[in-house]
């Protein structure tokens, strides 16, 4: 299939910081555009359609009523709305291309998919390639930030103000996920991972395996038990070396080569059906490079090559 046959691109923007401590990701999807992410994918031979932003209620004017779960009633009300974006998109035959904003987003964006996978009859899997394995609850975040809950939300643990967006139903199998690059969870999040089986792999891991293996092996996976596939990458995966702008900066992350080869095996097995960039922040950036970055990253995700 030529690029120009394949689905257009819808860019959806999410502008929230609410889900996080660190102010500035809400900033991200406008240092995304800046950075060119459509004309790169134009350039690939892609239609490229963008959504605008899904409206996000301002830190400023707001109080935190919940603590262990900081700005719930904005956030529920922005992914559900996102949810609703990314299904429409979805139905009318499109690719949605989300872009973040905190990671709470996805909550929102696997909402959408899950909804659209129903009534569709197909199977939902996931690639988290993420620092953080953002499968905390209420009970278990230590900080009440719910950019750290979306896993968790999506395999129907949490509030159910989250549970439910997009849908009373349970949106994702957590034996549909494959975590990547995994550097730093918290002692609740273990729990959970081992509890419900989640397949999640460390950065100890990709060091011994190296990332292509790690990534054929997550795509063979998921394919045998998915229709739909859905990368939700968290900047912070890489290394803050290379991409400093991020929410949560962890040392020991992914290289430059091995992020872009993970996207570049993704784009090869033609599997992609989805894909949302979280977590860019430009006020501990420098001269937008992380923004940069991630849209290139996106670009060898959709099928840019070397030759
Ligand atoms: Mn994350």
């Amino acid at each position: 299939m030529s690029r120009t046959d394949r689905p257009p691109v819808h860019i959806i923007g999410f502008p929230m910081d609410l889900g996080a401590d660190r102010r500035g990701v809400d900033m991200g999807p406008s240092a995304l555009r800046i950075a060119e992410i459509d004309n790169r994918l134009r350039r690939l031979g892609y239609r490229v359609f963008d959504e605008g932003d899904v409206p996000v209620s301002r830190q400023e004017i707001l109080t935190v009523d919940n603590p262990r779960l900081k700005y719930l009633p904005q956030i529920a009300d922005s992914c559900e709305n996102l949810a609703r974006t990314v299904r429409r998109v979805l139905d009318g035959g499109g690719f949605p291309l989300a872009l973040g904003g905190d990671h709470s987003m996805s909550i929102g964006t696997i909402a959408g998919l899950a909804a659209h996978c129903r009534e569709q009859n197909k199977r939902l899997g996931i690639i988290w390639i993420d620092a953080h394995a953002d499968i905390n609850t209420g009970e278990t975040s230590p900080s009440g930030n719910i950019h750290g809950m979306p896993v968790a939300v999506s395999v129907g643990l949490g509030v159910t103000e989250l549970t439910t967006v997009g849908g009373e139903f349970r949106k994702l199998d957590p034996e549909n996920i494959v975590m990547i690059g995994l550097r730093s969870v918290d002692l609740g999040e273990k729990q959970i991972i081992h509890n419900k089986r989640i397949q999640a792999i460390t950065m100890t891991q990709v060091d011994r395996l190296r990332i292509d293996q790690v990534v054929e092996h997550a795509l063979d996976y998921l394919q045998e038990r998915a229709d739909h596939i859905h990368v939700s990458f968290d900047l912070d995966s890489v290394d803050p070396l290379i991409v400093p702008g991020v929410g949560t900066p962890v040392p020991g992350g992914l290289t430059y080569r091995e992020a872009h080869l993970a996207m570049e095996i993704i784009a090869e097995r033609g599997a992609l059906g989805s894909l949302e960039v979280a977590e860019v922040n430009p006020i501990l950036d420098i001269k937008n490079q992380s923004a940069l970055f991630a849209a290139e990253l996106v670009a060898s995700a959709m099928g840019k090559r070397i030759l």
